[in-house]
């Protein structure tokens, strides 16, 4: 082989190192992409980790677990600011309005993080006195 076909062929096996790179984000945006799972913990009065930071368009599964006693989870679907109307910020599988969250068995909720912001959510199960002060951010970074 010589020099200048040499040089042609690390071109092509460079491009199509490329070609690979650039299918794989591709293909999973189109399989509406990798699932985000993230361990939440709650406990009198907090949650953990809070702020929670997902990827705008991710697919995510918070699994979320009491340490202490029966809390709640309720996400808004509108992020902070923004006018409760037309499509939701965060797109959920499930209807549920407040999610009940047990010790021992994880709760999993699941959304597509549809639009990027900070998302408040809150304790919705009476747990104590510091209920109402038991509450957290989601954050869509863009
Ligand atoms: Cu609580």
């Amino acid at each position: 082989m010589n020099n200048v076909s040499r040089i042609i062929c690390l071109f092509v096996l460079g491009g199509f190192a490329v070609a690979a790179d650039f299918a794989r984000p591709a293909n999973a945006a189109q399989e509406n992409q990798a699932v985000q799972v993230i361990e939440v913990t709650a406990k009198k009065y907090e949650y953990s980790p809070s702020p929670i930071r997902v990827k705008l368009g991710a697919k995510v599964q918070l699994k979320i677990t009491s340490l202490d006693r029966t809390h709640g989870f309720k996400l808004n679907l509108y992020p902070d600011g923004a006018e409760a109307k037309g499509d939701p910020g965060l797109i959920f599988s499930s209807t549920e309005d407040c999610f009940t969250i047990e010790t021992g068995t994880p709760t999993v909720v699941e959304f597509v993080a549809h639009t990027a912001g900070t998302y408040s959510f809150h304790c919705c199960n009476r747990c104590g006195l510091g209920h109402g002060g038991m509450k957290g951010q989601l954050i869509v970074e863009p």
